[in-house]
């Protein structure tokens, strides 16, 4: 077991139980509400990540996603098998859906272990005007 990944295998577990009600991050131009993704069963490498915002008081846009957990956080214009290739996601003022199963839809490619039901793992959301937002994704619940 690699030191990184006891690091993240002990941060899902400080998490677990906390992930059945929605969680927020409040950020100067809105609310990111309850990231969250499906459990992955063992040897799937990609994983869709959701989330919604509230409260927005002008438009941005997400630019860039980490986390410790995947190779790279991809954005695209639908679910990971058909979609396109995006630069940004926008944060649009009278939408709350920003990656959303009917997409655009911010993808984990290179899953380092299988998300687990009921777990939580950390990602970085960076985001033009509100900059950076360290996030838990929920599994699971939603
Ligand atoms: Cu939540």
């Amino acid at each position: 077991m690699t030191p990184l990944y006891r690091w993240i295998m002990a941060v899902a577990l400080a998490f677990t139980g906390l992930s059945s009600s929605a969680h927020e991050y409040q950020t100067p131009n809105f609310t990111v509400i309850h990231p969250w993704a499906d459990a992955t069963p063992a040897g799937q490498t990609d994983a869709n990540i959701y989330f919604t915002v509230s409260g927005q008081t002008q438009g941005d846009q997400l630019i860039r996603g980490f986390s410790p957990i995947a190779e790279r956080v991809e954005m695209r214009s639908g679910p990971a098998a058909d979609g396109t290739d995006l630069k940004s996601i926008p944060v649009s003022v009278n939408r709350a859906e920003v990656s959303a199963p009917a997409g655009p839809i911010l993808v984990l490619r290179g899953l380092k272990m299988p998300l687990q039901q009921g777990s939580s793992y950390p990602m970085m959301l960076v985001f033009e005007k509100a900059g950076i937002v360290n996030v838990m994704i929920s599994v699971g619940a939603h």
